[in-house]
């Protein structure tokens, strides 16, 4: 399965120094649990889980990983291309596998970093994505608004992730592509209404304008941390 996994993106609104420096204000070595020897970025990681106090502090940086699917070819590469960079290209390669993202946001509840997980949406890769659910905060689920059968598989989507995510995680949908308006197959009123039966948001979006792709992951990060809070 590693030869499928590969290393999108490094944090591009803070550098990795900055990442453990701001984690380390929180640090409480008495909660920790140092175990077993660890790599360097697994000692990060476990610190989230087991070095950190409870209480929230001012400077707090939360960590939330986030699954991004969908079928293939609806845009979800594009639109994490656009959240890490505000790039976007119309030429694209189907992904392999599954690719990550690192990136801080700060929002008006305060500084997150996110774990974004690209997955293929081939079904191929089904078996390999499936894992990828296991402790996620959040899913982004992306139908193309052009393509109607890719809005119908949403529902295969949800079932994957009630089967695989934590209870609790928290979902959005993105009806990606809206630039194409000319071509849309599916309604914001269709979809809204499909959301509020399934106790889920929608938003549309485009990877051609990064602002809808930052609203889209600032909602549902507020969500994640209106749960956690
Ligand atoms: N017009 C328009 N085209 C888009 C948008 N988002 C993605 N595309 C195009 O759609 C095609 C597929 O985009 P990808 O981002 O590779 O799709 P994907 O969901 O990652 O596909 P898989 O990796 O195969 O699962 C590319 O040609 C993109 O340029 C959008 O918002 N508007
Ligand atoms: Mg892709």
């Amino acid at each position: 399965m590693k030869a499928f996994l590969s290393l999108f993106s490094s944090s591009s609104s803070t550098s990795g120094d900055e990442f453990v420096e701001d984690y380390n204000d929180n640090f409480d070595p008495s909660k920790c649990d140092f175990g077993s020897p660890t790599t360097s970025d697994t000692t990060v990681e476990e610190s989230s889980s087991n070095c950190h106090t409870t209480a929230q502090q001012p400077n707090e940086l939360r960590r939330y990983k986030i699954l991004v699917v969908g079928d293939s070819g609806v845009g979800k590469s594009s639109i994490i291309s656009s959240f890490k960079s505000g790039d976007f290209n119309e030429s694209t390669s189907p992904t392999i596998g599954v690719e990550f993202l690192e990136k801080t946001i700060n929002t008006v509840d305060g500084s997150f970093n996110l774990k974004v997980i690209d997955s293929a949406g081939q079904n191929m890769f089904r078996a390999i994505v499936k894992p990828f659910f296991r402790d996620i905060q959040g899913v982004v689920i992306v139908y193309d608004i052009t393509d109607q059968k890719t809005f119908d598989h949403v529902r295969d989507w949800i079932k994957l992730t009630n089967d695989y995510a934590p209870d609790d995680v928290k979902i959005v949908l993105a009806g990606n592509k809206k630039d194409l308006e000319e071509d849309r197959e599916v309604t914001f009123v269709d979809a809204t209404d499909f959301a509020t039966k399934n106790n889920v948001i929608v938003a549309e979006t485009t990877a051609k304008q990064a602002n809808t792709i930052d609203k889209l992951f600032t909602d549902l990060v507020e969500r994640i941390f209106k749960r956690l809070n």
